[in-house]
């Protein structure tokens, strides 16, 4: 395969510098920021199919994972105020939401004697909510079902509400774990450079804040996830930048599950002006993520975001997972304006859309744990 692909390569391209990177990576070498803003930069996205692919078949082979989830969305009501969101209210807006505790609780009933394992659980920053509001429902969850797999928070929300309880970070993780709190899904990464963070989300929680979070939770023993917003006013040196610093941390930690780059959506927010970037971009980005992360097991595309066409693409460009069957209830991506207003899909038409691209559909749980081949 190697010897094939490397073939293959020479024969594409005349570029030293892609010949370099691919015998690296061939070789198991890690990418330098420079070699990986050239791939951003210069590289052909036929080459970058093929050393992407090459990875995520050497790990994988054809296995795409997906699991059964569904979503609660607490509330839209946020303290904050960043400039790509179109999901964030004021109390007493017309259009917020601030569900109590038993109607989230009704939500999870729907679900108790179903083979669902895992809720992900993300909202806005609501002002009166602490650390134990949202531990008594975790505990209340896992009453109703008691092997759910409970991810919820970003570190966004886990600052402020472990804050509001006037706790230090690692006692509020440790006590959300003993609340039942499993994992930690990856947003609010948003962008770590300081210029570009200020000017899309100036008050949120800050790059070493986030960063903190997780590494306190990975030595609690509680995994996560890491995003990036990508495609609106960062530049391809923000992106790796912001890869780098969570390649240096898994380093450390080896706690991040996935990788999960989210296409910045356009309408009804504060950069609409900047509109979208095109699909090839989101492909170019899916490869490089995939080759320049090279601790980071999973590259995840959240079909809700790129709607079911593109997720299917881009399994040909280093992503093995796809996220969930998720049910109706989550709002980011549809206020945002994607075309999936409302994303289900089924576990049949999940397998569907993944053998279609002639891969091998597996069902997993949030952490990666076989449950069953198709
Ligand atoms: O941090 C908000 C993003 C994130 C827009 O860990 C937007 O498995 C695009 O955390 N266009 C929250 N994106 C979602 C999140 C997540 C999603 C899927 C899987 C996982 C996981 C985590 O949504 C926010 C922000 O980056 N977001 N507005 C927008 N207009
Ligand atoms: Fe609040 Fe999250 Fe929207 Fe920012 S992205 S305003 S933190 S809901």
């Amino acid at each position: 395969m190697e010897v094939e692909l490397l073939s293959l390569i020479k024969q594409k391209t005349q570029e030293k510098s892609a010949l370099k990177i691919s015998e690296k990576v061939i070789a198991g070498e890690r990418i330098t920021e420079s070699e990986g803003l050239y791939l951003y930069e210069k590289a052909d996205l036929g080459y970058l199919a093929m050393l992407a692919n090459y990875i995520r078949k050497k790990r994988f082979g054809k296995e795409t994972y997906f699991n059964k989830n569904f979503h609660i969305e607490p509330t839209n009501i946020c303290i904050y105020n960043c400039k790509f969101c179109s999901y964030k209210r004021k109390k007493g807006e017309p259009d917020s939401w601030d569900y109590s505790k038993e109607e989230m609780l009704d939500i999870v009933r729907k679900y108790k004697d179903t083979d669902v394992t895992e809720v992900h659980i993300v909202g806005g920053v609501h002002p009166d909510h602490d650390l134990h509001f949202y531990g008594e429902l975790i505990a209340d969850i896992k009453k109703i079902m008691p092997d759910i797999h409970v991810k919820g928070f970003t570190a966004v929300e886990l600052e402020f509400m472990i804050r509001k309880a006037h706790m230090p970070l690692e006692e509020g993780l440790k006590r959300l774990k003993e609340y039942g709190l499993d994992s930690i899904p990856g947003g609010g990464a948003e962008i770590f450079d300081a210029e570009i963070r200020k000017e899309v989300c100036d008050e949120k929680t800050t790059t070493d804040l986030w960063l903190k979070i997780h590494e306190t939770a990975h030595h609690l023993g509680i995994p996560s996830n890491a995003t990036i917003l990508y495609g609106h006013i960062e530049k391809y040196e923000h992106r790796i930048s912001h890869m780098a610093a969570l390649r240096e941390l898994q380093d450390k930690t080896n706690g991040f599950n996935a990788y999960i780059p989210l296409k910045f959506r356009k309408e009804n927010n504060h950069l609409a002006y900047i509109g979208e970037v095109p699909l090839i971009e989101d492909l170019r980005n899916f490869a490089v993520s995939r080759i320049f992360l090279d601790n980071i097991p999973h590259l995840k595309a959240y079909w809700p975001m790129l709607g079911k066409q593109l997720t299917q693409l881009a399994l040909s460009f280093g992503v093995d997972d796809i996220d969930g069957t998720i049910d109706d209830s989550t709002k980011i991506y549809s206020m945002a304006g994607v075309d999936e207003q409302h994303p289900t899909m089924t576990t049949e038409e999940i397998i569907r859309l993944i053998k279609q691209v002639d891969l091998e559909p597996v069902e997993r749980d949030t952490v990666y744990n076989v449950i069953r081949k198709y």
